[in-house]
């Protein structure tokens, strides 16, 4: 009756807390039958207690649609069960998946993160539960692989949520964990390729120069399993590494206010506030 473990073939770990063994073993069954159609179920999202020193963490941020679920639905062969196409942002909490890797065998768990530009959260809110699960993680020891930040290549221009996304991405990071980034373009399907190849170049040599210049990387992500992996595999291969926000939160003590991060998040809602009246000496840094 307790922890029910299965594997399918697929190598996607099942957890269930509290299902009998015989509809376990059941489940297992349907889901077997169901990918034998080329369905796999969605995955269950794993607490930050239920993850392991094992497991290698590859979390995906970005702003709202920019196909972060898709990116990880793919990677876990979920068949776009956590996407939605409506207006409105879909992912609301952290949600880690674990999944086997597809050639090395160990434990991959991806985290799927809402945006920064949420449609009813603020910048603020929504980075503080990010920093929340981040702290929770550093104090059961998990192994953070790296961050995907994931940018839409048919975004025409980089308006002020983006920039600012972009901003606390970078301080959570630090440039020590640099390394450990790569900056990922999406919708290439469909994209006409000169003007993707354009706004790829303004990316790399103004908005992410700096990211770039500390040693992240910077991939297109072609929508198919494959390329999801060879990117996820960048920070896999990698050491793994501790956030400058979670430095700053466990090792200084500071307040998520004090943090870098917090900073840029907070001159975000007061500058939504006083619109331009935005004191001079707050607008400097
Ligand atoms: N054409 C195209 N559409 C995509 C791509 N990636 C995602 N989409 C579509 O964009 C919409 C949003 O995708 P999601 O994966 O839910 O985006 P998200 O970043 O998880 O969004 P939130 O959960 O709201 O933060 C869906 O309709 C997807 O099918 C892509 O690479 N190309
Ligand atoms: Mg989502």
């Amino acid at each position: 009756m307790g922890l029910v473990h299965m594997l399918t073939p697929a190598g996607i770990n099942v957890l269930s807390s509290s299902v009998p063994l015989s509809s376990a073993f059941l489940t297992c069954f349907h889901m077997h039958s169901l990918e034998n159609f080329g369905v796999m179920m969605a995955l269950p999202h794993l607490s930050v207690s239920e993850l392991s020193k094992q497991d290698r963490i590859v979390i995906v941020m970005g702003s709202t649609g920019a196909g972060k679920s898709s990116y990880i639905d793919i990677a876990t062969n979920q068949r776009g069960g956590n996407i939605s196409h409506e207006l409105e942002s879909h992912t609301l909490d952290i949600r880690p998946v674990r999944v086997k890797h597809p050639t090395k065998g160990d434990y991959v768990v991806f985290v799927d993160t809402p945006g920064f530009d949420g449609t009813n959260r603020t910048e603020a809110q929504t980075l503080s539960l990010i920093a929340e699960w981040l702290v929770k993680g550093h104090k059961h020891q998990v192994k953070l692989a790296g961050i995907l930040y994931l940018h839409p290549i048919s975004l025409p221009r980089m308006g002020g949520s983006a920039l600012r996304g972009l901003a606390i991405f970078s301080k959570i990071c630090g440039i020590k964990a640099m390394p450990n980034v790569v900056l990922v373009t999406t919708f290439w399907t469909g994209a006409d390729e000169g003007t993707g190849e354009r706004r790829e170049s303004e990316l790399k040599d103004n908005f992410w120069k700096e990211m770039v210049c500390n040693g992240c990387r910077t991939r297109r992500f072609e929508g198919n399993s494959t390329s999801a992996w060879n990117i996820a595999d960048l920070v896999l291969e990698n050491p793994p590494v501790t956030l400058k926000l979670v430095d700053e939160l466990v090792s200084n003590g500071k307040q998520l206010s004090d943090t870098a991060a917090g900073v840029v998040a907070l001159k975000g809602a007061l500058f939504r506030l006083f619109g331009g009246w935005l004191p001079w000496s707050l607008r400097k840094h």
